[in-house]
């Protein structure tokens, strides 16, 4: 760490934290605990120390609005000027979204970018911030760099910065402080174009301009909201008012900016109403997840994965094919039997997006995706809500089918895997970590053994090599594979902030053409009580029941 290369640069003494370890994605602590003295700055200066030398290079930051954005970006700005930096993108406001940032970081061949971020999880006071270092290809760092800047956190005595006024961020401007140019840049032109660059816009037009397809955007008082309506209502004319709650709010309106059938209720009264409108979509916090529904009809984040693959080729962006496909872990196996039958590879991946982003770069890979409302391609290397909607829509206007129908015909060609996630929030951290490392310890037992009737046929810890860089990563998450096709996945969060989080997975593959139109639950509901058997939840959580089921 070294100032004589900034004037103004100063030293602050500073004590470490040790709870500063990155998650999932990135680090995400209640807003209270980053406005502790020193915790954003060690953290920022963590990552600065690991990317050094950070003299001459260009950084992007932005965040989702939410609450302590502006605030942090100002620190930001003044240690990365402190740091050396020679030139730093903001965006307006300090709005990007994710995907956003992403792009801006690869079209300006940046070193990297910081985006503050909880993704979904609420904004507000006593609510959740987070901040996540990107890298030049555009995406989360790998768990190789998050480990460093860890490593980096926890033995930080001093960060640099400078003494300087806020500057302001809501007029597009060109500023200088020190050796540092500051360019405050429209957030969305640069994303608007990209998307219009990939997709047949003039076939969405005309779906649009007949009037008899009704669309509605759910930005959930997030990110989104100016992406959205710069998008579907200036550049594809779907009507004024096609995106609601369109207006990003630090707190996105006291509302948990998740796009889930839970918390997207406004939408999904609107799709599954009298009348219900024709396409309805969400997306979250920092704009990178999304959610799609046809007319009353909910299409599972899995099979939106299988279809998109299955239809990549009438996308002007896939026309020439696509190279392969990954998924994570506990992400249905419904784009596997797509990979098969287009004869290219599929991989499986931990959770996390920055597990793609290897076989991204290395072209081993054009389409990927999460059971957590998450998909993407190798335009940006972040998931992207909007490019998601916009691929539905593509496919909608080609086709010249209703999302139902899509969805059926794809089941009836590769059979349905009907999957559900419970999510169990803010346990007890201590139970549910016993709960995971008992069933570690029987994995080894669990061949053969019945549970609520079912035969379990093998189980495992979920563990994967990296096939670019052969980095190993371990502990991953418990599966068990049952006698009758089913699977059952236990893990605990990387993204909460309370307590910990216990997801489990369900998933089971029906291809009777009789039997594709079952309720989820229902469908699922012999591997539930598996679950309940096996794991003793109801034990471990004291719940009678999950938080939430997606
Ligand atoms: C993040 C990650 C995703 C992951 C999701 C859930 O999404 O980027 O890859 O699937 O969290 O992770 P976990 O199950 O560990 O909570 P986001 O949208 O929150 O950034």
């Amino acid at each position: 760490m070294t100032t004589e290369h900034v004037k103004k640069a100063k030293h602050v003494k500073t004590q470490a934290f040790t709870d500063q370890k990155p998650g999932t994605s990135g680090l995400r602590k209640k807003v209270k605990q980053f406005q502790q003295p020193g915790y954003l700055e060690n953290f920022v200066q963590a990552v600065f120390n690991t990317i050094a030398p950070c003299k001459g290079k260009k950084l992007v930051v932005g965040g989702d609005g939410r609450f302590y954005n502006r605030e942090a970006i100002q620190v930001i700005i003044r240690m990365a000027v402190a740091n050396g930096f020679s030139h730093i993108l903001v965006g307006q406001g300090g709005i990007l979204s994710t995907p956003a940032a992403s792009c801006v970081i690869r079209k300006n061949q940046a070193c990297g970018g910081i985006i503050l971020s909880a993704s979904h999880n609420p904004g507000g006071p006593d609510e959740d911030f987070g901040i996540k270092f990107n890298g030049e290809n555009g995406g989360p760092a790998p768990e190789k760099l998050t480990d460093a800047i860890f490593q980096q956190t926890l033995s930080m005595e001093q960060y640099l910065s400078i003494d300087a006024d806020d500057i302001e961020l809501d007029q597009l401007a060109t500023l200088q402080i020190e050796q540092c140019q500051i360019d405050i840049i429209d957030p969305v032109s640069d994303y608007a174009d990209l998307m219009e660059s990939m997709f047949d816009f003039s076939a969405m037009k005309s779906l649009l301009a007949k009037g008899d397809f009704r669309l509605c955007f759910d930005a959930m008082h997030a990110v989104n909201g100016p992406y959205a309506k710069e998008i579907l209502e200036k550049r594809l004319g779907a009507p004024a008012g096609a995106v609601i709650n369109g207006v990003p709010l630090t707190d996105f309106g006291g509302g948990h900016p998740d796009p889930n059938l839970v918390h997207a209720h406004e939408l999904v009264d609107l799709v599954y109403g009298e009348d219900g409108f024709d396409f309805g979509a969400a997306s979250d916090g920092d704009g990178d997840r999304n959610m799609v529904l046809g007319k009353a009809f909910y299409i599972n984040p899995c099979d939106s994965l299988a279809i998109l693959t299955a239809n990549a080729n009438l996308i002007p962006a896939y026309a020439k094919g696509i190279a392969g496909v990954a998924r994570s872990m506990p992400t249905s196996r419904a784009v596997d039997r797509v990979a098969e039958a287009l004869n290219i590879p599929c991989f499986e991946t931990p959770t996390g997006w920055k597990f793609f982003g290897n076989l991204l770069d290395a072209g081993k890979i054009t389409l990927c995706g999460e059971e957590s409302f998450g998909t993407g391609s190798d335009h940006i290397r972040e998931k992207d809500g909007l490019w998601a909607v916009l691929f539905w829509l593509n496919l909608i206007a080609v086709k010249k089918q209703p999302v139902s129908e899509i969805v059926r015909n794809h089941w009836m060609q590769y059979g349905r895997d009907y999957f559900t996630r419970h999510d169990y929030e803010a346990v007890d951290s201590a139970n549910a970590h016993e709960m995971i490392n008992q069933l570690k310890a029987k994995i080894a037992t669990l061949s053969g053994q019945e549970f609520a009737g079912v035969k379990v046929t093998s189980a495992d810890d979920f563990q994967y090599i990296d096939p670019v860089d052969n980095s190993k990563t371990t502990a991953q998450g418990v599966r068990i594979y049952l006698e009758n096709g089913g699977r059952i996945v236990f893990r605990l969060s990387g993204t909460g902030t309370q307590g910990a989080t216990l997801r489990v997975y369900l998933d089971c593959y029906q291809k009777d053409p009789a039997l594709l139109e079952q309720e989820t639950q229902q469908a699922l509901g012999e591997l539930i009580q598996v679950a309940e058997s096996v794991a003793g939840i109801k034990q471990f959580t004291g719940r009678t029941k999950p938080d939430v089921i997606t």
